[in-house]
């Protein structure tokens, strides 16, 4: 066995680490991106860059201009308000302003000239095609899973025409409508030829649920089923929330085998002006975390959790629970700082069943610096393990820091899926 250590001499240990970091494939198992046949659903430029809605949140700190005056402003205008409050007026050191930078810088432009105009005539010359193929060699990133949602206006015609599917991408089931709203999404089934009544709870209820949630897992040949949870969300509890999951999606998701995938953690419009940039984060009660995966072994659960408060507490349940995985840095948590003692904590408790990162990205070119900025920290947190393990004479060999970033990077994800 080639020890990674001995060949110091050539290349060091950490470098070593850091290429296969660098290099392996990975697959990013939540977004909100879309595969080409949903035609502009699938966002991508820099405009897009601009007005994503951290920026937004951003730059509200800086602009003096009512809420609504934005709102009604086009997209163009819109990014180039941003642009000014954000990185003219001010130094960008933002995480998210940062990774539109970097973003910028691996396709090859100046981001030094500070020209916006210049930024739009390179994206101009674009095809959508190209661009996918571009950020995705660019973030090293293999495979992506979408955000789906029956309930979505624009993306439920899509998948009822049919469409021939793009292999680079997968799909997830989003469900937060029918968990989280059940008395506006009872009626829309209903429309949609399910036989349920919003205002009796019945065993026909959760089976025509269950139907529904079959067929759209069926069409969308989704990976998992995704619920966003408020931090006050209970479980078990009489309320109709809870009810469907225990009725309903659990007794699915064992059907299928799929895992569901539970997002505690965020208050939904704190400041509602801010449209999609006005979501806040508060601490769970991961309780419901817990009681889940005790009382349902035969279910898999994947998680991620928006407070740091939450952390810790979700990594020592994960300890307890094999039906339980864990996955990314989501969102707030996805700053350098964060992602670093968290990554570093989910190592020191899990060793290396997990899935460290997932880029979230909503914007295809997103995929680089989500992707960038992520893998440089991954491979220093590992870098730093290894060589406490070399310390007691443990050397590993090439070929196993490889299969490890492998594990981390979306083997371990597969696994787990697959059981
Ligand atoms: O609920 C989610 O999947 C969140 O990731 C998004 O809704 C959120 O707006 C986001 O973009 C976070 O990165
Ligand atoms: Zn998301």
């Amino acid at each position: 066995m080639k020890s990674i250590l001995s060949e110091t001499s050539r290349v060091p240990f950490a470098a070593q680490v850091e290429q296969v970091v660098a290099s392996t494939p990975v697959f990013d198992i939540h977004t909100h991106l879309y595969e080409p046949a949903f035609g502009e659903l699938l966002l991508w430029g820099i405009d897009e860059l601009l007005v994503y809605h951290y920026l937004v949140a951003e730059s509200f700190r800086q602009l003096d201009l009512p809420y609504e005056k934005f709102w009604a402003l086009s997209k163009t205008r819109q990014a180039e308000l941003i642009w000014d409050a954000l990185f003219i007026q001010h130094s960008p050191v933002s995480e998210a302003c940062r990774g539109v930078l970097t973003t910028l810088h691996a396709f090859g432009l100046d981001v030094k000239k500070r020209d916006l105009p210049a930024l739009r005539l390179w994206f101009a010359g674009q095809t959508a095609e190209q661009h996918i193929t571009r950020c995705m060699e660019l973030a090293g990133v293999e495979k992506i899973c979408m955000t789906n949602s029956p309930f979505d206006e624009l993306e439920r015609p899509v998948w009822e025409r049919g469409f021939r599917r793009d292999e680079r991408f997968v799909a997830a089931l989003r469900i937060d409508p029918l968990i989280l709203s059940w008395p506006e999404s009872a009626p829309r089934l209903a429309q949609w030829g399910y036989r349920v009544d919003a205002r009796r709870e019945s065993e026909k209820n959760f089976s025509e649920v269950r139907r529904f949630l079959a067929d759209w897992s069926g069409r969308m040949k989704a990976r998992y089923l995704m619920i966003s949870l408020p931090p006050d969300f209970e479980y078990p509890a009489r309320n109709i929330s809870a009810r469907l999951i225990e009725k309903a999606v659990l007794p699915h998701c064992r059907e299928s085998g799929l895992p569901l995938a539970l997002m505690p953690g965020v208050k939904r419009a704190v400041n509602p002006q801010l449209k999609l940039a006005g979501d806040g984060v508060g601490l769970s009660n991961l309780d419901m975390l817990q009681h889940l995966c005790a009382a349902h072994p035969q279910n898999k659960f994947l998680a991620t959790v928006l407070a740091r408060e939450n952390q810790h507490e979700f990594c020592v349940l994960a300890r307890k629970f094999r039906n339980l995985h864990v996955f990314g840095c989501w969102w707030f948590a996805n700053i350098p700082s964060l992602v670093d003692e968290i990554t570093r904590m989910r190592l020191e408790l899990l060793g290396l069943s997990f899935t460290p990162q997932h880029s979230d990205a909503r914007v295809l070119d997103q995929l680089v610096y989500k992707w960038q900025h992520s893998r440089r920290i991954i491979a220093r947190v590992l870098v730093e393990k290894y060589a406490d393990l070399a310390e007691t004479g443990w050397q590993p060999s090439r070929s196993e820091v490889e299969r490890d970033v492998k594990e981390l990077f979306g083997g371990a994800f597969e696994r787990f899926c697959g059981k």
